[in-house]
């Protein structure tokens, strides 16, 4: 493997001194570039895309091509797990995630197999070695999943919610059989990110999108409890070097302590936490990973300049901290807009790290 030309996004995930903040976009390839939507029509569909190693690369790379980003990330779904589990996995056109066998009741449960990641989830392990080999050690290569909790919402609901009825009806009614789905992704997650590494990722990140549905004991005994769970049994060493673990909990800023807790590298932040007041709170144990809102992608270049500054600010001088968005830019963003973001990040930021 050749080695790394730009490991800022590594460096800084473990808290060592970097030149410029690095700086990746989440969902920072995807349906805003017309390049993404052009390999997505010749792929047929969103899972025949995830399917494909060779365009799964190329996809990946698109963002690369066009911004100064810090680190690629695969391109795949958190939902391809629960696929392999074979719940019957379908994306409609411009819909959501629908799965036609949804989780209802224990026998459900008990007969859902963890997954082999080199088997039935095979496609993601390729993809993420033939992205590796495409970077030629550009930039590190991020490997995810998402957590046990935000996964079983989809599987519990048999889709996107927003009211999350029928997986919270579980947990008050028959949390065991809740406990139960949960265990059995921790297991396969914590598999399949492991197989990620041994496939080539250089960091790995759990998306808990919606953790932040809980209340503080259901979060812990629900999501926090079953991250931790993986984040004790991943591999964090691989090539001779460390291999950081972030966790992202969206609308998780009053448990930034408690996540810290689970031995993570690194905290993704949405854009509703202070991050001077969470530098405090746990960056003395932890990198940061965020915060500006999407949204933001909407304003001039000069107001994306002016919140990027102040990030930068809130931050403050020294280590650990990896800018992106606090969550996945938006499908109508002007694909010149990232630009200005993305120049505005590295250029603003050298003055922190003198
Ligand atoms: O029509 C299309 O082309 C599909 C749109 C799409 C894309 C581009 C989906 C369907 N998934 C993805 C890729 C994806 N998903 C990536 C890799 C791309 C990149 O980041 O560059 C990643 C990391 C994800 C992760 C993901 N999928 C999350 C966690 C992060 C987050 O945004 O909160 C979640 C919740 C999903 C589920 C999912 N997959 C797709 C959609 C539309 C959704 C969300 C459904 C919902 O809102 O409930």
């Amino acid at each position: 493997m050749q080695p790394l030309v730009n490991d800022r996004y590594l460096r800084a995930l473990l808290r060592q001194p970097v030149d410029e903040t690095p700086v990746w976009m989440m969902r920072q390839a995807g349906r805003y570039l017309p390049e993404y939507r052009d390999v997505r029509t010749q792929a047929g569909d969103f899972m025949s895309l995830c399917r494909n190693p060779e365009l799964a690369c190329e996809v990946t790379l698109q963002p690369l091509r066009r911004y100064a980003l810090d680190a690629a990330i695969l391109f795949s779904d958190i939902l391809t797990i629960p696929d392999a589990m074979g719940l019957g996995l379908t994306f409609g056109q411009g819909e959501g995630p629908r799965f036609a066998r949804p989780v209802t009741c224990l026998r459900d449960v008990q007969q859902l197999p963890v997954p082999d990641p080199e088997d039935e989830l095979r496609y993601v392990m390729d993809a993420v070695r033939t992205i590796r080999s495409a970077l030629q050690g550009k930039v590190p290569l991020i490997g995810f999943a998402g957590s046990p909790w935000t996964l079983a919402t989809y599987m519990v609901e048999g889709g996107s919610s927003k009211t999350f009825t029928r997986i919270k009806q579980m947990m008050v009614r028959e949390p065991e059989i809740l406990h139960a789905l949960l265990a059995k992704l921790a297991d396969s997650v914590c598999l399949y990110l492991n197989a990620q590494v041994a496939a080539g990722a250089q960091s790995l990140m759990i998306f808990d999108t919606w953790g932040g549905v809980l209340s503080t004991p259901a979060y812990r005994a629900f999501s926090l409890d079953y991250m931790a769970r993986i984040v004790a049994g991943l591999t964090r060493e691989s090539e001779g070097r460390p291999v950081p673990v972030t966790l992202f909990t969206k609308n998780g800023g009053q448990w930034l302590e408690a996540i810290a807790d689970t031995g993570c590298d690194a905290i993704g932040l949405d854009w509703t936490v202070d991050l001077a007041d969470a530098r405090r709170r746990v960056g003395h144990r932890v990198a940061l990973q965020g915060n500006m809102d999407p949204a933001m992608l909407y304003a001039s270049a000069s107001g994306i300049e002016q919140e990027v500054a102040r990030i930068l600010a809130e931050f403050g001088p020294g280590n650990g901290h990896v800018f992106n968005l606090g969550h996945g830019i938006a499908q109508d963003v002007d694909p010149a807009q990232p630009t200005h973001f993305v120049d505005a990040v590295h250029r603003l930021s050298r003055p922190y790290h003198r």
